[in-house]
């Protein structure tokens, strides 16, 4: 067989997929009888996809994907079934605002459960630190406490931006969270070249309104690549048990290794190391809330 080429796809247009071959950008459909490594879930291609590609330019079409190496899913927003957001993922930076639109810790937690069940490492990051910090002020220092990596950056004063440039090169990074955050405006400071469109928030609401509209993956100066996502209001997790929901704490999984009994659901168990933890005050009592309702969530999924 000839030589075929490889390629990464950068963004996905309904039948069409845009992939970045060697420095060339193409638009090409993809076979209906796509080949793909065995047990994937959701059979429909992702930004950061690897793919083979079959045909001569310009008549390319994409043959064959590449097996996953890491997996960003959610649960399809009112469908029973996994969307998978973007393949080959290392990095995400969780990205909230420091003040408005107003950050929702709740939502947080959500992301970065999902992103250590991907096995994708999370950065947070709290961007428009030049609108103050009142906004996340009561609850910081919670994800310090747990271990994460947190930073405090404004796309408009450039605060963070060379931090944030060394941290994801060489590698895929994606930015999630809510729209309005400055997702796009971050990676705009980090490489103006990609004059990504930025959203103005509505002064009535104060919510973001929805700029970028699908997944798009942007190759970094340099080496690596960032893929920019549109907003999420909530994410709804796949494939998720809720005895592995405690793996994806560090906080509670660190203080959940001292229970008395090793199956520890840590709600109403004698010798619970992580009920005592919130009493000593070591674990944020609101961080063990928010693991106890995901953790009901999952029970109420899984049966249901
Ligand atoms: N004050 C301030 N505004 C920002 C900052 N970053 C982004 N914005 C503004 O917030 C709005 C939403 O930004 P955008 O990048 O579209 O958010 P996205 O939806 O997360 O991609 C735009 O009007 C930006 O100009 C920042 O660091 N400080
Ligand atoms: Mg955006
Ligand atoms: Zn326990």
């Amino acid at each position: 067989m000839a030589d075929r080429a490889v390629g990464v796809v950068t963004a996905v247009f309904g039948p069409l997929v845009r992939v970045q071959v060697g420095d060339e950008p193409l638009v090409v459909p993809f076979r209906r009888a796509l080949r793909w490594s065995d047990g994937v879930e959701d059979r429909r291609l992702v930004v950061g996809d690897c793919v083979f590609l079959d045909g001569k330019s310009p008549d390319l079409v994409v043959a064959e994907v590449s097996p996953r190496r890491t997996t960003l899913t959610r649960r399809s927003p009112g469908e029973r079934r996994a969307r998978v957001i973007a393949a080959n993922v290392d990095m995400a930076v969780v990205v909230m605002a420091a003040v408005s639109p107003e950050p929702n810790p709740r939502l947080l937690d959500r992301l970065l459960v999902a992103c250590h069940h991907a096995g994708i490492e999370p950065l947070i990051c709290f961007n428009k630190i030049d609108q103050g910090s009142a906004g996340i002020d009561a609850w910081i220092g919670d994800y310090q406490d747990a271990g994460y990596e947190i930073l405090l950056a404004s796309a408009r004063t450039a605060r963070g931006v060379g931090v944030l440039t060394r941290k994801i090169a060489g590698k895929t990074t994606l930015f999630c969270g809510p729209s309005g955050v400055g997702k796009s405006a971050l990676l705009n400071a980090i490489h103006p070249g990609y004059r990504l469109r930025e959203g103005s928030i509505s002064e009535a609401t104060g919510k973001g309104r929805h700029t970028t509209t699908t997944a798009q993956l942007l190759a970094l100066p340099g080496s690596g690549f960032v893929v920019d996502t549109p907003g999420v209001r909530e994410f709804g997790f796949w494939d998720l048990t809720p005895s592995r929901l405690q793996a994806c704490f560090p906080d509670v999984a660190r203080a959940g290794s001292e229970c008395h009994f090793a199956d520890c659901t840590h709600t109403n168990e004698a010798g619970c190391a992580v009920q005592a933890s919130v009493q000593a005050g070591k674990l944020s009592s609101r961080r063990y809330s928010s693991f106890v309702k995901l953790c009901k969530e999952l029970v109420e999924t899984q049966d249901g």
